[in-house]
């Protein structure tokens, strides 16, 4: 990928846990990659179509000074956090720290951190068989879209299903949206929990009927298994009512452990 790139912009700030550093303050040296495509503003000579240095190295400059940070993790944190909402032009930032003069006493050049943040792609399933369904999946994609932390990006049509389960219940309405967010895996399930809760989702029975269900299907490519959050989510490839709305939005995406794609697995069912 492109970059653009800030080598050891000098910010005087007064981050640090030793209450000297925060009253006397000292120099850390910041530096910065922002990965986007540059090829468009090569071609067209437009800065419209590229990110301005000048004010990411005055952000930079504004978030270091006007705060006071014990950490400099929390520092960079902020800095990459405010580059990525900067411009939808940005996938990817790396964030450096530099800080010479930390007191440490001990003879070294520098000790600093580095982080990498970026925008991942998850794709969640949605589902209502209960209310008024076409209203709980507009208002979730809504809810989610404006979160900062998530862009919405494609929307599958939503089809009526039949329920799946042994328990009798209504028709489901279901979908299925790519979302670009900054959140963790489990951020994002918390962040999509809430909105059930919200939407007056009761958890009585497994597979019951439910106001709002929102699955995370898939995370970037990565496989977790954790006590609360299986991603990919175990079932899907069994499911037209995940698999039939993730076709037309996604049918190319492959599963990371099973190496299909989503056409290829709804085409075996
Ligand atoms: N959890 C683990 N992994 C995930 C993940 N990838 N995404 C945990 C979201 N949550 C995940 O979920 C129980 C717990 O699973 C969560 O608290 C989370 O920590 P839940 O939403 O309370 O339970 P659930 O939805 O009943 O279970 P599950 O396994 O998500 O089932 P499905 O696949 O959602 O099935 N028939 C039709 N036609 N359409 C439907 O949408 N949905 C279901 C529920 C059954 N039949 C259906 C439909
Ligand atoms: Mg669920």
């Amino acid at each position: 990928m492109d970059k653009i790139f800030i080598d050891k912009l000098q910010v005087f700030g007064r981050h640090g846990v030793m209450s000297e550093e925060n009253t006397l303050g000292q120099m850390f040296y910041i530096s910065a990659e922002i990965e986007l495509s540059l090829k468009n503003a090569g071609l067209t000579d437009d800065l419209e179509n590229t990110v301005n240095y000048s004010e990411c190295c005055h952000l930079i400059k504004d978030i270091c000074q006007k705060n006071t940070f014990k950490l400099i993790e929390t520092l960079s944190e902020k800095i990459a956090d405010v580059l990525l909402k900067q411009s939808q032009l940005i996938k990817r930032v790396c964030v450096r720290i530099d800080k010479p003069s930390a007191p440490i006493g001990l003879p070294l050049e520098s000790v600093g951190v580095q982080i990498i943040r970026e925008w991942k792609t998850a794709y969640i399933a949605l589902g209502s068989n209960m209310g008024d369904k076409q209203k709980y999946l507009d208002n979730a994609v809504k809810a989610i879209d404006a979160d900062e932390n998530c862009r919405v990006g494609r929307v599958s049509e939503f089809i009526v299903t039949a329920p799946v389960s042994d328990i009798p219940q209504d028709d489901y309405l279901n979908g299925c949206i790519a979302v670009e967010t900054l959140y963790s895996p489990t951020e994002l399930l918390d962040m999509l929990n809430a909105l059930e809760k919200a939407a007056d989702r009761v958890r009585t029975v497994k597979w019951g009927p439910r106001t709002l269900d929102l699955d995370i299907i898939f995370y970037g490519d990565e496989v977790i298994q954790t006590e609360r959050l299986t991603v990919p989510h175990p079932l899907m490839h069994e499911r037209a009512f995940v698999l039939e709305p993730l076709k037309h939005i996604a049918p190319y995406k492959k599963h990371p452990v099973f190496g299909t794609t989503v056409a290829q697995m709804y085409a075996a069912l």
